[in-house]
């Protein structure tokens, strides 16, 4: 469920017009709904209650400082992969204690940053990064909490490219092996082993391969603790899918319900969990312009104003992202399969193929399920500016980004001398 809607053949983000947000602000731009955040997120917190639990939004589907401020208003932690989304959940106002950091290549200085600022837990990717954070941490007088993230080589069922807990993906630690690895983190100076963590994907539309990792994850606990190691918390990654076509993913209750149930002798295991795309996909849209409709014999083409650099999931991924009209026509405007496609100098850059639309040059459109993997994924290729990104409360529309100028394009290049 989200906040964008019909009302009078007209598309509304919340109780503003979409077509009026164009008018003011221009076109490409992303929308998002404030209340869509909210309720997402506490999709999360009603369904791990009764559980001792912190959900950790993770950063990279939308990390728009206004969009992490309002999560963070609302208690939420922070999943982060790089030094640059900690800056900005310190920037949004959120608290760097409920802060877990992935990602497979830390560098010293981020390891050293995160420290400083008293995160809640490294997520260890491999035993090179393990003795890293370790030599970092024991440098700086500081202990770094750690969780050892294992590869539970589980096939989830998603795109090759959003996979990640097969033993041929680049993430975690084989879950053979991290016993011993357990074992060298507690030999090692300056860190305190807190947690276990795995994450076997994105956009996963079935629980079965999260509860198949799950019990792999429960057995080694039951293991580490029987070498009298207890972890204080389990994170159960992200991936959770969004319904962007007919894909019907358990909702967060339903997922939760099932990973609770496993947790029945665990009452004290806190539980985390790293939404991302269930929390940020569906609180927005890319509205875009159609500039030029294009018919030819084999195709007909409609030309907008966003291309790939603005939203490059379809180029990477052939993902399917809804695209409606913003104000539909009943006027007779015939409906053909539109490959509706932007401005740049790539075969591959489309925002979605074959569509049905009764469309004018002129008109505008909406991507659906634009707020995670939208924005953060831009550039600047072909030269052009990135896109405004606005939010709606309710029947205010804010600037929560500016759109780049042109000026902006060669910030910081210089001319020879
Ligand atoms: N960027 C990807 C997408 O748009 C998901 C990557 C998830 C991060 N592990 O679907």
């Amino acid at each position: 469920m989200d906040f964008f809607h019909y009302k009078d053949q007209q598309l509304f983000a919340e109780e503003v017009a979409v077509a009026d947000i164009a008018k003011q602000y221009g076109t490409p731009c992303y929308v998002y709904s404030r209340k869509t955040f909210e309720r997402h997120y506490h999709a999360f917190t009603d369904a791990a209650d009764g559980h001792p639990h912190l959900v950790c939004y993770a950063v990279k589907a939308n990390s728009n400082i206004a969009v992490l401020n309002v999560l963070a208003k609302l208690g939420a932690g922070f999943d982060i992969v790089s030094k640059g989304e900690l800056a900005r959940v310190i920037e949004a106002g959120g608290d760097t204690c409920k802060v877990v950091f992935s990602g497979v290549a830390k560098t010293s200085d981020e390891i050293e940053f995160a420290l400083a600022h008293n995160i809640k837990c490294f997520n260890v990717e491999s035993v090179a990064e393990l003795k890293r954070i370790s030599q970092v941490a024991h440098r700086v007088n500081k202990t770094a909490r750690i969780s050892i993230r294992v590869n539970p080589d589980i096939d989830a069922n998603t795109h090759p490219y959003i996979s990640t807990g097969l033993k041929e993906n680049k993430f975690g630690i084989d879950i053979k092996q991290a016993f011993d690895v357990y074992q060298l983190a507690y030999a090692l100076p300056a860190l305190d082993v807190v947690g276990v963590d795995f994450h076997i994907g994105s956009q996963l539309t079935d629980v079965e391969p999260f509860l198949a990792a799950l019990d792999k994850v429960l057995a080694l606990i039951e293991q580490l603790k029987s070498a009298g190691i207890e972890l204080h918390h389990l994170d159960i990654g992200g991936g959770l899918g969004v319904p962007y076509d007919s894909e019907k993913p358990p909702h967060p209750s339903a997922y939760a319900a099932e990973v609770k149930a496993k947790l029945i002798n665990y009452p004290h295991l806190e539980l985390v969990f790293e939404p991302g795309r269930a929390i940020a996909a569906n609180a927005g849209i890319l509205v875009t312009q159609i500039e030029y409709l294009k018919p030819s014999q084999e195709k007909h083409f409609a030309i907008v104003d966003a291309g790939m650099n603005d939203m490059l999931r379809p180029s990477l991924y052939q993902a399917w992202q809804n695209i409606i009209a913003v104000a539909p026509r009943d006027d007779g405007t015939p409906t053909h399969n539109y490959d509706v496609v932007g401005p740049v100098c790539e075969t591959g850059d489309f925002l979605g193929k074959d569509r049905p639309l009764a469309i004018q040059a002129g008109d505008l459109l909406a991507q659906r399920s634009a707020g995670a993997y939208g924005f953060t994924m831009s550039s600047n290729y072909n030269s052009r500016p990135r896109a405004a990104e606005l939010m709606v409360d309710g029947d205010q529309c804010y600037v929560v980004r500016q759109r780049e100028t042109l000026q902006s394009l060669w910030q910081g290049e210089q001319l020879l001398p």
